[in-house]
């Protein structure tokens, strides 16, 4: 078994502490933890915290109308990576049979998410007071409670660094930002008037799941998700083919130049795009690479793949039974698809396919969405 060093046993509690300088005026402050393995931008960003309660979601008369989704028909692919920047939790490539769903043509929006929270009075887990007793049984046995004062309703919002970083330390690019949510989604500064139609960030998987029950849908399985980004093309890289990210006519909202601290905004986009903003792939579905992360519904086990493949293949593979990070054993993470727009070739080329990525369920990110998928009736 992996020994769990000092660093990752206290992952999730460092996820208040060694943001939290930017809130005290100590932006020059090092952080106290790097992560281990330099993948992704979403790789290994600590726990955040379980919501107080489950709130209460009524559904309303509005779903099950298919506005805005597109039906994909059931069918058989080869699921996982294709190229040689695919990640070792993304083999072995096998036989996946789904069947057919709708799926949104798009990341919900703002205007879409504002309206299930106008009718519901759902609160976000990013507005809410992280809860001690919740946080702690995501972190090792024995982790002190940290000072009153540092827990605090906040999310994590994205700064550019201003020269090149080590890309295996996030912290140098993510910062813990009290009262940054969904309707703020880089701090208490800014909002979000004027980009109804804009994917809504800032939400974590708890406040997808709540959504999606109360539009009458749900969230994708991974191999739902990546059926529909490959767009009915086989073994191709991108939902768009195989031409690289960065040739040709911009394909989506990813990162150009030198991430984190020069983009050279090939696309037009340094945050987040409206909807609709690049060409959709094969099945009318847009910025299934780029733009925001979207949450699936699976928890994520790096070795998942191997567990269920067989010869016939697997049918609706609804993903483990939990999850299994050994780099934080115990926090509980979900699968995230499709990339951001602080992807880039140099980094974790997220936009790929079959790229898989880790968030914990409780985690709001600025460039962190999804959207729904619906079964037959
Ligand atoms: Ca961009």
């Amino acid at each position: 078994m992996k020994k769990i060093d000092t660093y990752t046993a206290l992952a999730g509690l460092l996820s208040i502490t060694f943001f939290l300088p930017s809130l005290a005026n100590a932006q020059e402050e090092k952080p106290v933890f790097a992560a281990k393995t330099p993948i992704c931008c979403e790789s290994n960003i600590p726990s955040r915290f379980k919501p107080a309660k489950t709130i209460a979601i009524n559904k309303t008369a509005d779903h099950h109308d298919h506005q805005n989704m597109v039906w994909i028909e059931g069918g058989s692919f080869m699921m996982g990576g294709d190229n040689q920047q695919a990640a070792p939790d993304e083999y072995p490539k096998h036989k996946v049979t789904v069947d057919g769903y709708w799926i949104d043509q798009t990341e919900v929006t703002n205007a879409q998410f504002a309206k299930f929270v106008q009718a519901t009075g759902y609160i976000t887990t990013a507005e809410r007071k992280p809860n001690w007793e919740d946080l702690k049984k995501q972190v090792p046995p024995g982790t002190p409670k940290p000072d009153d004062s540092l827990l605090v309703a906040a999310s994590l919002v994205f700064k550019p660094s201003k020269e090149a970083v080590p890309l295996n330390d996030y912290s140098q690019w993510w910062t813990w930002v009290e009262k940054a949510d969904w309707k703020h989604p880089q701090g208490p500064k800014s909002n979000i008037e004027g980009k109804d139609n804009y994917p809504v960030v800032q939400v974590s998987y708890d406040d997808a799941i709540a959504y999606s029950k109360w539009a009458g849908k749900r969230l994708p399985t991974e191999a739902e998700w990546e059926y529909a980004a490959r767009g009915g093309l086989q073994n191709k890289i991108y939902p768009w083919g195989n031409e690289p990210v960065d040739e040709g006519t911009p394909k989506a909202n990813t990162w150009q130049g030198s991430f984190p601290y020069k983009n050279t905004l090939t696309d037009k986009f340094y945050y987040t795009s409206p909807a609709k903003s690049f060409a959709p792939n094969g099945y009318q579905l847009y910025d299934m690479a780029g733009n925001v992360w979207e949450w699936c519904a699976d928890y994520y086990d790096q070795g998942y793949y191997g567990q269920i493949t067989k010869p016939e293949g697997v049918v609706n593979p609804q993903g483990p039974a939990k999850s299994n990070d050994p780099d934080e054993p115990y926090a509980s993470k979900r699968v995230v698809r499709g990339g951001s727009f602080l992807c880039n070739d140099s980094y974790c080329s997220g936009y790929r396919v079959a790229r898989r990525m880790k968030t914990t369920e409780d985690s709001g990110m600025e460039h962190l969405g999804f959207r729904c998928v619906e079964n037959k009736n």
